[in-house]
């Protein structure tokens, strides 16, 4: 192949990738409709988590300080620390200076106020439109939970749905912590028990029929420790193997499981707390082996387990892997870990979600990944070349389709 030839390839792969719409499987977003929920601007840019942690790396106040600070004025000190004191070099930090660029705000001028102006000027629903154009998002899944407080009277309410907006029906609480969550299901008129019997069982399931109903949820999902086991007889694998599974096959429902969080290691970070460990990737195996009937997705938290997650998908039709989820979204794991599932399943899989919790950062996390994706895409066709396989352009669009959520909807179907 000439180089003239390889150029171009990769060039098209770039303008296909760039120009196929993606399907945002997993995201903190919120349709409208819930208000106050759905963050965006460039407060909720700074105060985003990843950056809290990083911002603690120089600041020298006491944690409980920066918590007391208004929202302004938390932005500010992440600002000052990240962005003016040091280079904003970390991916979440240069994230944010993607998303100013592309909306064309003045990103070298380095002035706060200026970009707050900006801000000030767009209003939730035409915001909600242009981080949608401009991070060719088509469709986006938020997290739903029902023991969410403010959450959970939206639902009840009832409202008219966005339809760039889907569900996703979370059940950490149900999934992990039961003796405190079998009051509130109670509460709300299911007969369950702190006992994990048949009635009890039972009393899961229609919660999780009503819910699915309610949202009409795309999956059902739960975050998981390292330590997680299957099947072990504790609660966390009974509600699994008795509620869930029937659930999951009763109303078709995959159910995703994202594995490998420490939630809280250190408390005073607040939602920055959570860290990594890794899995035993045994258990996913086992559980797909003992639910042939049942649909899993799933994404892990350590780099070290992608290699056998990836081993596993290979096992396990009824599993489909996803995301570089969280720490995983740095462009040195993306590229890594996207090369080996191209290599070991091919385009069977999602290799990337947003988990966006500020509806601007659809733009940073997609243009990002885009790149990358594109660029390991067009080194495996380059290598198809060589062989004499030249990919035509439909191939290749259908290709993107299908890693940018299309084999998601496919496994769901
Ligand atoms: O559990 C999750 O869905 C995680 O993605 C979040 O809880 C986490 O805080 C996050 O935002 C990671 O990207
Ligand atoms: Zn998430």
């Amino acid at each position: 192949m000439t180089l003239e030839r390889t150029t171009s390839l990769r060039a098209l792969v770039h303008e296909i990738v760039d120009d196929t719409p993606v399907f945002d499987i997993h995201t903190h977003l919120y349709d409208a409709a819930f208000g106050d929920l759905l963050l965006w601007g460039i407060d909720e840019l700074l105060v985003y988590h990843y950056l809290i942690a990083e911002g603690f790396r120089w600041m020298d106040m006491p944690f409980a300080d920066f918590w007391a600070l208004p929202k302004a004025r938390q932005a500010e000190a992440v600002w000052q620390a990240l962005f003016l004191d040091h280079s904003p070099i970390s991916e979440a930090c240069r994230g944010v200076l993607t998303c100013l660029n592309e909306f064309g705000f003045d990103v070298k001028s380095r002035d706060l106020a200026k970009l707050r102006a900006e801000y000030a000027k767009w209003n939730t629903a035409d915001f909600i439109t242009r981080c949608c154009e401009v991070a060719n998002v088509r469709k986006i899944c938020m997290t739903n939970s029902p023991f969410d407080d403010l959450e959970r009277p939206v639902w009840e309410r009832g409202f008219a749905r966005d339809e760039r907006f889907v569900a996703g029906l979370r059940i950490d609480p149900l999934v992990l912590d039961w003796p405190n969550t079998a009051p509130k299901l109670r509460a709300w008129g299911y007969d369950v028990s702190a006992d994990l019997n048949a009635k009890t069982f039972d009393g899961i399931r229609r919660f999780l029929a009503d819910w699915t109903r309610r949202i009409d949820a795309q999956y059902c999902m739960v975050s998981l420790p390292p330590s997680f086991a299957f099947p072990d007889g504790g609660a966390t694998s009974q509600i699994i193997e008795h509620a869930i599974m029937p659930h999951g096959r009763e109303h078709g429902q995959a159910f995703a499981m994202m594995i490998g969080v420490n939630r809280g290691v250190n408390p005073a970070l607040q939602l920055a707390a959570d860290s990594v460990g890794a899995t035993d990737v045994g258990a996913i195996e086992r559980i797909c082996a003992a639910f042939p009937d049942n649909k899993f997705l799933c994404t892990l938290l350590a780099r070290e387990n992608q290699h056998a997650l990836c081993v596993a998908a290979r096992k396990f039709r009824n599993l489909h892997i996803f995301g570089c989820w969280w720490f995983m979204n740095v462009p040195t794991l993306i590229e890594e870990t996207t090369r080996m599932r191209l290599e070991l399943i091919g385009t069977s899989c999602t290799p990337q979600h947003s988990d966006c919790r500020v509806l601007d950062q659809l733009v940073y996390k997609w243009r990002h990944s885009r790149t990358i994706i594109a660029d390991v895409l067009a080194d495996k066709y380059e290598d198809l070349a060589a062989t004499g396989w030249q990919p035509t352009r439909a191939e290749i669009e259908r290709d993107v389709h299908t890693l940018l959520g299309g084999a998601f909807e496919q496994f769901l179907q």
